[in-house]
């Protein structure tokens, strides 16, 4: 049958992404650098991807001189160089390998290695210095957005400075007047560079460290990215059919939990640099949004959540107390953000009955195989991935991760925070599962 059907019939399904077991014959007809609805799609193949470093999160980090140092997800801190008074921090924008979740990497672009970047943690009132070298194969720049500094620094090409040209390196120079939560990312051909993963959290502690003070301080960026199965390029050119929602670059089960004890006062950061807005929902504690990046929220007029929609191109970091043990969901509550890679065009197989439909299909695709699905629902996916379902290369099932009464059916922007009594003091680490108390589970009548 001629290639161009094949592809209609793969409209049909992102079913099949995850419902279909595909044939040696059709995934190798995937590989081709052809057209699929008149884009040109993207397939870099990844030489070796065991060179892929994943920096799991920071499990301690160092005690700041004079500041508490927050904990990037999945992510570390850039360190820097005093030079007569001046913090000097070194950024390379340049293309990186990161590994989304076991069994995927992304060629993204990035800065130091990494998609997102490092995170730049500076004090109110420091002088900071940012030498950019861009490693990329087309001239970009950084915005420091939120921050307020002169004109000149604000990193837009053409408008305030010209592109920094591959090769070049530019230095950016200015005094931090404000603390809060904000971000870095690209002011030159944006759309590009950020589907690609630049991005990166920029975080301005108080002059007194007293001020604002928590016990543990999260952050992460939202992103998103549209990764064709069996490839490994993110399509720049999409706007918003994405089909990976990702915390840091990483999507459950890939992503570290946020892990504190009983009685912390906890602080997340989100920044959101993807194209679409995120209802992140936390389970178990209400919070309170207490930062923008715009700056602090008075504390007299802070009002209580349990979800906080963050909008595009937004900061928000929010603070509860830990009181409630347990291993609490946290999450973008948009459904089809908390899947892997489902295709789009997704037929409505809810209470269709599909045995004709296998027949009908094998005689059109002789090569393919299509097994019936989704007619009580998609969890079923879940346990054919889990029973080794044959998957493109490089891609993800819809939903996965294990939890400890079975799958937790979630991927994309789906983690955990787990409270603990006996958490240690600054111990980050996973205390695993929660241990139940006798009773306090939901039973079977
Ligand atoms: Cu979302």
């Amino acid at each position: 049958m001629q290639h161009k059907d094949r592809r209609e019939f793969l409209g049909l399904g992102a079913a099949l992404i995850a419902s279909a077991a595909l044939s040696s014959n059709l995934k190798a007809s995937e590989h081709d650098h052809t057209a699929h609805g008149g884009i040109k799609r993207q397939l870099t193949f990844v030489n070796n991807p065991k060179r892929v470093l994943s920096p799991a999160t920071i499990i301690t980090p160092p005690e700041g001189k004079n500041y508490n140092p927050v904990v990037t997800l999945n992510g570390w801190s850039l360190p820097y160089e005093m030079k007569e008074g001046v913090k000097e921090f070194h950024i390379i924008a340049e293309p990186v390998v990161r590994e989304f979740a076991p069994g995927m990497v992304v060629n993204c672009w990035g800065y130091n290695g990494t998609s997102p970047g490092p995170t730049i943690e500076a004090v109110e009132g420091d002088r900071v210095r940012l030498i950019v070298t861009n490693k990329l194969p087309e001239h970009t720049t950084i915005h420091w957005h939120g921050l307020i500094l002169p004109n000149g620094m604000d990193g837009v090409g053409g408008l305030t400075q010209s592109a920094i040209a591959t090769g070049e390196t530019y230095v950016y120079e200015f005094t931090l007047r404000q603390s809060g939560t904000f971000m870095y990312h690209p002011h030159a051909d944006e759309m590009v560079q950020m589907a690609m993963g630049m991005m990166g959290m920029f975080i301005i502690h108080p002059k007194k460290p007293q001020e604002h003070r928590v016990d543990r301080d999260f952050c992460f960026l939202l992103s998103s990215y549209d990764v064709a199965p069996g490839t490994y390029t993110p399509n720049p050119s999409t706007m918003t059919e994405f089909n990976l929602w990702s915390f840091n670059s990483r999507v459950f089960p890939g992503i570290d939990s946020m892990n504190v004890r009983v009685g912390d006062r906890v602080r997340i950061r989100v920044g959101n640099l993807t194209m679409t807005n995120h209802p992140i929902h936390m389970h178990g504690h209400p919070f309170e949004v207490t930062c923008t990046d715009g700056g602090w929220v008075p504390k007299n007029a802070r009002w209580p959540e349990v979800t906080i929609d963050i909008g595009v191109g937004q900061v928000r970091a929010f603070e509860f107390v830990a009181t409630q043990e347990g291993d609490w969901s946290f999450h973008c509550h948009k459904s089809h953000h908390t899947m892997g890679p489902m295709g789009h065009s997704v037929p409505n197989m809810l209470g269709v009955k599909q045995d004709d439909l296998t027949e009908k299909i094998s005689d059109l695709m002789p090569e393919y195989m299509y097994m019936p699905m989704g007619k009580n629902g998609m969890a079923e996916m879940q346990d054919m991935a889990d029973m080794g379902m044959a998957l493109p290369e490089n891609t993800l099932p819809m939903m996965s991760g294990q939890g400890p009464f079975g799958p937790i059916e979630m991927g994309g922007m789906f983690t955990l925070v787990k409270v603990r009594a006996n958490q240690p003091k600054r111990d980050y680490s996973d205390p695993g599962w929660y241990n139940h108390p006798q009773g306090s589970v939901a039973r079977k009548l």
